[in-house]
This record gives C-alpha cells, structure tokens and sequence, in this order.
C-alpha cells in the first residue's frame, strides 16, 4: 500500500489523473488507426464496402499491429510514456504522409529499398507539391487536440508503475494484438509477391512491420563481404565465359531492340495443330523467317515471370529462394537496358499492369530502364485474358509502340499478359476450336495462346505501319510454361508422349524466335539454350560484348546446355533431372550411366553457386575485369 501512495504521490504531490490518461491512449491508438485506413482507402487498396472479408481483416490486422507498438511503448517507458506514445503518433502521420505522396507517384508504399535510392525518387522531389491533397491534411489532424492533451496533464502527472507491472500490462497487450493480428492473417495467403497486396490484406503498419524484418533478414544479416578469393573466382568464371566464335557478329548494330516476353508460351504450341488448324499461324510464319531455338528452356524459379525478366536483362541465374526483384532489388546490375543506354539508346519496359506487382517500380530502377510504362499509363479500351480484365495483349503492343520515341534508337522490352492463368475467358471469348479439349484447362490454354498470336499478328503490322520492322530486331520468348504438373495428363495425351519426369522435363521448353527483315533468314537453331543466353546472343548480334553475363551467345557455341534453377540441367545430349539424380539421353530417355554426366555435375553447379554468391554479395559493385 504504502509503495502504491508513493507511486501515486509522486511529482510534485499531484494526484495522477488515471482517466485522463486512459483516454489518452484510446483516442491516440484510435486515430492511428483512422489514419491508416485513411492511406487505405484513399489510395483504394481497400475499397468499400467495409464490412468486406478482405477489410475487416486488414482492419484486425491494423488494430493488433498498434496494439503491440503500445504495448512496446508501455513497456519501454515510465512517466514519459505519454510523451513517446505522442511522438510515435508524430512519426506514423509523418510515414502514412510520405507514404501516400510516393503511392499517387509510384502506386505502392514507400519499402526500405526504397530509401537507399533516394536520389532516383528526383522526379518525386521536383513535384512533391503537386502530389499533396487536402485530404493529406487527415494524417495531421490529431496532433493539435494530442499535444494539448499532454499540456494540460502536466498538471497531474502521469503515474509511475514498477516495471515488473509494466511488463505484465504489456505482455498482456501485446498478447491480445498478436491474437488479433494472427486471426487476420490466418486468412490471407502470405505467399506473397506484391507489396500492395501486404497492404491491401494486412494493413499499411504492418506491410511496414514485414518490410523492416524482410530487410532485416535479407541484407543486413547476410555476410556481403566479398572476399578477395570469392571476388577472383568470380572474375575467372567471367573470363572463362568468354565466347571465341564471331558468327552473326554485328548483324543487327545500331538496329532497335523489341524484345517480347510472352506470358506462359511454351514451345510445343509452335508449328502445331488442332483438327488440321495451327495454335499460332503468327508465330510460325515469323519463325520460318527468323532465327528459331528449338531446344531452349526456361529457367525461373521463384519469381516466375519477373526471373525470366531478370534472365534476360541480366544474364545472371535468379535467386535460389523467392525472388530476385524482392530480394536483391538495389543491386548493382549489369543489364541489357544499362548497355544500350550507353550506345545512345532509349529503353523503355512496358507492362500493362499494377506497377508494383513483383516490385517492378525498385527492380527496373536498378535493371536501368529509362521508362516503365504500367497499368495506369494505358487507356484500357480492350479487355481479354486474367479474369476478362486484363488490357488485351492487341491494344498493350498498340499503345506501347506510340509511347516509344522512334525518333532516336531504342529498345522496348515488352511483357504481355493476355495468356495469364487462368485462361478460361478464352472458353467462350475465342473462335478457336480445340476439338476434344474443349472446356479444359489444356484447351483454353490452346485458345488463349491463338489469341495470343493473333495480337503478335497485329504487332508486326503496327511495326510495318509505323516503319519500324524494318529497322528493328525482333526477339520473341515465352517466359516459363503454362500447364502445372498436376495437369499434365492431358497435355501428356496431346502430344502422345508417356507421363514421365523425362517427357515432362523436355515439355518445359519455350520459344525463342529473333527476327530481322533481310539480314538473319529462316533458320532453325537446334542448340540447347535458357533464358539467361538472350543477353550474350543479342549482344553478338548487336555487336557488343558482355563481360559480366554468366550467359552464352547461342550462336557461336558447340556445346548446348540449359542450367535449371532446381539444380536439373539438359545439354544437346542429355537430360540430368536432380530430383531423381538420374540422366537420360535427350533423344532415346534411355537411363545413363553415373559416371557419364557426372563430371560435368559440379561445373553446372558451380554456375548456380557464382550467380548466388553475385546476388548475396552485390559483387557486380565491387569487382571489375578491367
Ligand atoms: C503480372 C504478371 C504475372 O505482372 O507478370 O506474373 P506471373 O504470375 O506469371 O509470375
Ligand atoms: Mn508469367
């Protein structure tokens, strides 16, 4: 008793005012919670109605997030409790307001990524003014009536509590938010790969929570010191990646570069039938005029399309967990779009959809693209694909090509989208008939992919129409396949091959088709190849070298090979599936013998291990082959 009258008389005998107090915490919580759901539905990330599932949970979400920081600030400090809990209001209105100005610019909230670049935020800095709304004026409007609270207080102070006390009120608390908070996010699917979708499921605190221990975990914890022996076996890989052969060399210098990277194309569409009618007439006549790779394979992993983004515009593997654009997106690069800038190119990525989706917004940053044009770039007057929602892959290439200034050399890397699982508005949207398959997910996918092709159609009369197919090298590849295992039953059908890992592995294929009017002629190269070899084979081409790729030029090689990211690898003579740790002859599947690809295990290995060791150790900053 008498340690709780000291602790209530003390500060200048005044009797602390308990209520008062409460209440403080209660309209301080409460208005941080107001003012994230502010950010929420003011950038329309959470839209109305309220009582949607996906709201209530972010607002379950929100609330168990502030509980915890009060807690914590409970916890952390005695009588200046009040005074920290002010100023931790002061700092969320100062993140939610940054936040909200970076969303109208860049569509998603500021990550911590974010701020190592700061100084290509400019363009947000010149205009910072024109960002801010009345509305912002919300984020601030508790301060005044907070601060005056604190004054008035002063006249009976806040009470001081032992910190045993302390620490069971705040693990009490915290225990409650953490129960909240865990209700919420039970019910969301946390395999994410789009900040915006943190947000919009979870809240804006915590997507700022998840993004700090994200850092966290990611850079700061991890070993970057590049040591002198890692940074020579590094150089000695590049050094040795060295391609001899110099045909084709320079046969596209100076010509502008349209690169398109087509979603879910794989390769045994190309030159097929259904009831005597091709998938993809386009294609097939662009491949008879192009240079065409009939053995080449895609190689993500993790981040799915944005890996074969990176593949291509990097020459570099992706990462071996989750994805390289959330992972390693302020690394230094050596890119495609870097390389072409320097020869007096403008580059321009072009994606019809939410800019932040795969942190594209930070990745294309440090990839160099000059332009990323998205989602809300596009007037989206044709739908098709992805739901029926999606700008159709036609108006994407017509739109793109107008947004590019023709007027100087460029390059234009384009990601379509019509052709996105799932492909089931092609069912009833498309005059393709896939026989048998009719209805099935094999069958949209056939449909979806003639759609497709009609549009790619369209796209070589807008270059014939703008006068650009003449001047421009064309390259054309499919980012990863389409049908899962799980659903191959049918697919193993249609091409009347056994259900097996070997028949499976050869069906993961992707076309690669690079096409230049009159000067590369109607040739099909047969050489196993990936993704990572675009770089190095359009730099042969465009007559350029590449150093740091890990990649090949596809067309000064005698020796094909593919390395997968699961550790599999297929060569022009064999198949090594590493789940099984077996070997195939690519021709015949019959089983090889151990010892036949063995020594060559470790060097595909190794070309995994020197990709993660550049990723982890951000090594293209800090080595140099001159
Ligand atoms: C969306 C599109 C889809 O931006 O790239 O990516 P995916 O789901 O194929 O990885
Ligand atoms: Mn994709």
């Amino acid at each position: 008793m008498a340690n709780i009258n000291s602790e209530m008389t003390e500060g200048h005998g005044k009797k602390p005012c308990i209520i008062p107090e409460l209440i403080y915490w209660i309209f301080s919580i409460g208005f941080i919670i107001f003012k994230a759901f502010h950010f929420q539905f003011e950038t329309l990330l959470s839209t109305r109605p309220y009582r949607l599932p996906v709201n209530v949970y972010m607002a379950l979400a929100t609330f168990g997030v502030v509980l915890i920081a009060a807690a914590i600030i409970f916890l952390l400090f005695n009588r200046k409790r009040l005074a920290a809990l002010f100023v931790f209001d002061i700092f969320i209105s100062l993140l939610l307001f940054a936040d909200i100005l970076y969303f109208r610019y860049y569509y998603t909230a500021i990550s911590i990524p974010v701020l190592y670049q700061i100084r290509l935020v400019g363009s947000v800095g010149d205009s910072v003014r024109s960002l801010i709304e009345i509305s912002d004026i919300l984020f601030f409007v508790d301060l005044p009536f907070l601060l005056a609270g604190l004054v008035l207080m002063r006249k009976c102070p806040v009470r001081k509590i032992a910190p045993s006390r302390r620490a069971i009120a705040a693990l009490a608390a915290a225990a409650v938010g953490f129960g909240i908070f865990q209700a919420a996010y039970h019910n969301t699917d946390t395999t994410t790969y789009d900040n915006n979708y943190v947000i919009k499921h979870l809240g804006v605190l915590y997507f700022h929570a998840f993004d700090t221990s994200r850092f966290l975990t990611q850079n700061l914890l991890e070993n970057k010191i590049l040591t002198p022996d890692e940074a020579g076996k590094i150089m000695e890989v590049f050094k040795n990646n060295k391609t001899s052969g110099s045909r084709y060399k320079g046969a596209a210098r100076g010509k502008n570069l349209i690169i398109v990277q087509v979603e879910a194309l794989q390769e045994f569409v190309v030159g097929r039938t259904v009831n005597g009618r091709e998938i993809t007439p386009n294609l097939n006549r662009l491949a008879q005029n192009s240079m065409y790779f009939s053995n080449f394979y895609h190689q993500v992993a993790g981040g799915n399309t944005s890996d074969a983004e990176f593949l291509c515009n990097t020459s570099l593997y992706p990462a071996s967990e989750g994805a390289v654009y959330f992972r390693y997106p302020t690394n230094t690069y050596y890119s495609l779009p870097k390389i072409l800038k320097e020869q007096g190119y403008e580059t321009y990525a072009f994606h019809a959809y939410i800019p932040s989706f795969w942190n594209r917004t930070e990745m294309y940053k440090s990839i160099g693209f000059d332009h990323y044009i998205s989602y809300n770039d596009y007037v989206i007057d044709e739908f098709a694909g992805w739901g029926g929602w999606a700008l159709s892959d036609r108006s994407f290439f017509r739109q793109s090509l107008d947004k590019i200034d023709s007027s100087k050399p460029f390059y234009g890397f384009l990601i379509t989208l019509s052709s996105h699982h799932p492909f089931d508005y092609f069912d009833e949207n498309s005059d393709f008939d896939p026989g048998k398959y009719k209805g099935t997910f094999l069958g949209d996918y056939l449909s979806a992919i003639n759609f497709v092709d009609k549009c790619i159609g369209d796209l070589i009369q807008y270059l014939k129409d703008k006068g650009l197919y003449e001047n421009t090298l064309l390259v054309i590849y499919g980012d990863h396949s389409a049908l899962p295992r799980a659903q191959s039953e049918d697919l193993m059908e249609f091409m009347s091959v056994e259900d097996t890992e070997f028949e499976w592995a050869k069906l993961q294929k992707v076309p690669l088709i690079i096409h230049l009017p009159g000067i590369l002629h109607g040739e099909t190269v047969s050489v196993t190849g990936g993704e990572i070899d675009i770089m190095p084979t359009i730099a042969n081409l465009m007559g350029f070298d590449v150093p740091y790729a890990l990649g090949k030029d596809l067309l000064n090689t005698d020796r094909g090979y593919a390395v997968l990211r699961n550790g599999s690898y297929i060569t022009d003579e064999y198949i090594y599936l590493s789940g099984l740790d077996k070997a195939f002859n690519i021709e015949t599947g019959e089983e090889l013998e151990m010892d036949e690809y063995s020594r060559e295990l470790e060097a595909m290995h190794e070309q995994l291990k020197i990709s993660d060791l550049i990723l982890q150790k951000n090594a293209l900053k800090k080595i140099s082959l001159d």
